[in-house]
């Protein structure tokens, strides 16, 4: 137990508001995942799988009106509007605590209020924070027992003074006395609320994901990307990965990937070009905080994967397949006959009949998913086949690069590096992404995604393009990592990708690999740094140097029409725009107008 009074007072204040029936401290033992597992498979959330297919792991499906982050029910409530800037829902935090009072008040009655004390990275960390997570939803124990490092460690570390971040969390939906519960209780009304000024979280209404899981975007991200600008480290959507190359020489970078842009498959690549390893510190999620010398340090605050299922197969991500074979719970995926789960592109030949996420019996002929297009897997990071042997370094990995990406069809070539510092900070502020057909503003139409940060960010995205000037005046430059922008997505004119993707992405981190160590590999292009002829490892790959040129081709009207549109892009953050972006839009304008 605890001694923690800030603790202690907050948690009786919660339960006086939302009147659970009782209060469960969760202590983190596999005893307990595996009661908390077994009364959701007696009221019907969680379905075993069959024991020999897939070990000690669960099937369940969401409400069908539960199935995703929420951005426009996602609140920053700063007390000034301007701090939580042009890309957040804003409300002022007194308005917005008075609707969350109203709706809190007694949520939790007819349920339990389990208290979750959590760590976002190792133990004792110096770069790891506490969280402490209240909910009535025992499908969130579970999986934030899978997702963090949970329970009376965590509370030993606090001690009686320590600090944490206080995450409420309620599905929404008390239950009268007698009242049945459904598998997947929520709520039409939803709140996923961030106060920055208090560090805390506030979450109503949703079971499902990042709306719940409050580790993970609400406090990783959200909140500790303020925490971070306030204390001078970062706190980044991005995935961490060890690179070693043919001679041992191992290097880690940083990336972070819009949405859709295969940042998952980059976490656990399996390179094809012989003599390289890539090992997985985190998939999703970086703190990075400065050494004694000097070096960006970075741990992965998550302890397992919450990794989106349709897609992944033993093709295109064989190290999340194994990382899921047990110990797993899947959301949202159809269930197979003899006990399994399936989801589309699993295998290439669908299986005769399942039961899919809507619990209706699904054929090949029914002609729709028999798996939600954001159904998940949750697990263990640990069983990831390539996982780093220093992913739980309380240290972190020194961060030697950090690639910013998107999916461009055009204009964006396959790598260019940053001239310096501020040119790299320019690039992830203007990271972007082509929107797919599927999706709502139509095909071909660029979304900027900063830093791939747009839903993340805690805070006004002009000033935190400013912590990142900032970090570079305040460091030497000669110790940060070099930064690079990449796009594996560039298409020839019959629409077709020119590069192979996945696994021979390798060949681009080794071009990068060696620019850090000054290798006279480059040329300069208006855009940045790209391979030299000839220095791009493209042995054993059937693509012509014509081909391989169109993957770099810039055109100088382009160049200038593109300058363009980033200022009046940047213009919507109006003075908190860090004069530095502007600088270099300018630059970047007079570069191709010379060309
Ligand atoms: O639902 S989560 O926010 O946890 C995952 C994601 O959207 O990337
Ligand atoms: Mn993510």
């Amino acid at each position: 137990m605890t001694k923690n009074q800030k603790l202690l007072h907050w948690v009786k204040e919660m339960a006086d508001l939302c009147q659970p029936d009782n209060i469960y401290w969760c202590n983190g033992s596999e005893k307990e995942y595996d009661e908390m597992a077994a009364l959701l498979v007696e009221s019907g959330s969680f379905v075993k799988l069959n024991e020999e297919k897939r070990p000690n792991s669960y099937w369940c499906v969401s409400d069908p009106s539960d199935v995703a982050r929420v951005e426009d029910r996602t609140y920053i409530c700063s007390n000034k509007k301007e701090d939580a800037g042009p890309t957040n829902n804003w409300m002022d935090p007194v308005e917005m605590k008075k609707i969350l009072n109203g709706l809190f008040a007694g949520c939790m009655k007819g349920r339990t209020m389990y208290v979750i004390p959590y760590s976002m990275g190792p133990l004792g960390s110096k770069i790891a924070h506490i969280g402490v997570e209240l909910t009535d939803s025992p499908y969130v124990v579970c999986n934030m027992k899978i997702m963090t490092r949970m329970g009376q460690a965590v509370l030993d570390i606090l001690g009686e003074n320590g600090d944490f971040v206080p995450c409420l969390h309620s599905v929404g939906k008390p239950l009268a006395k007698g009242e049945k519960d459904v598998p997947w209780p929520c709520n039409e009304t939803k709140y996923i609320v961030h106060f920055p000024e208090d560090r805390s979280i506030w979450s109503f209404g949703s079971g499902y994901g990042g709306n719940a899981l409050l580790g993970k975007k609400c406090f990783a991200l959200r909140i500790a990307s303020v925490m971070a600008r306030d204390e001078g480290w970062l706190a980044e959507h991005m995935l961490i990965v060890g690179v070693t190359n043919p001679a041992g020489v191992k290097k880690y970078f940083a990336a972070a990937f819009p949405s859709a842009c295969g940042k998952t498959n980059l976490a656990m690549l399996t390179p094809t070009i012989p003599g390289w390893k890539l090992e997985t510190v985190g998939d999703d999620i970086a703190w990075m905080k400065f050494g004694e010398d000097g070096r960006l340090y970075a741990i992965n605050p998550e302890f397992g994967f919450f990794g989106v299922a349709p897609g992944t197969s033993m093709e295109t991500n064989a190290n999340a397949m194994l990382s899921a074979t047990k110990n797993s719970i899947f959301t949202n995926v159809a269930y197979t006959p003899d006990g399994d789960i399936w989801w589309e592109g699993m295998t290439k030949e669908k299986p005769a009949k399942l039961t899919d996420w809507h619990r209706k019996e699904w054929t090949p002929e029914s002609g729709t998913l028999s798996s939600h297009p954001n159904s998940r897997f949750t697990a263990p990071a640990s069983q990831c086949p390539v996982i780093d042997p220093a992913w739980e370094s309380p240290e972190g990995v020194p961060i030697a690069a950090i690639l910013f990406g998107g999916r461009r069809a055009s204009y964006v070539p396959l790598v260019v590096e940053a001239f310096d510092w501020n040119h790299g900070v320019f690039l992830g502020a203007t990271c972007s992404s082509e929107m797919t057909a599927a999706a709502v503003g139509g095909q071909g139409q660029v979304r900027r995604d900063p830093f791939a940060m747009l839903p993340f960010c805690g805070y006004n995205m002009g000033d935190y393009f400013n912590h990142w000037i900032q970090i570079g005046k305040n460091h030497d430059n000669s110790k940060l990592p070099k930064v690079f922008f990449v796009n594996w997505f560039r298409k020839d004119e019959n629409g077709k990708f020119i590069w192979p993707g996945f696994g021979d992405n390798i060949r681009v981190i080794e071009w990068a690999f060696n620019r850090i160590d000054g290798a006279d590999t480059y040329i300069e292009t208006p855009k940045g740094l790209i391979p030299k002829p000839g220095t791009l490892n493209i042995d054993g790959l059937d693509i012509t140097d014509e081909r391989l040129a169109k993957l770099f081709e810039i055109h100088k009207d382009l160049g200038i029409q593109e300058a363009e549109n980033i200022r009046e892009y940047f213009k919507t953050f109006g003075e908190h725009l860090p004069s530095e972006l502007m600088e270099q839009v300018d630059k970047k304008e007079a570069a191709f107008k010379n060309m």
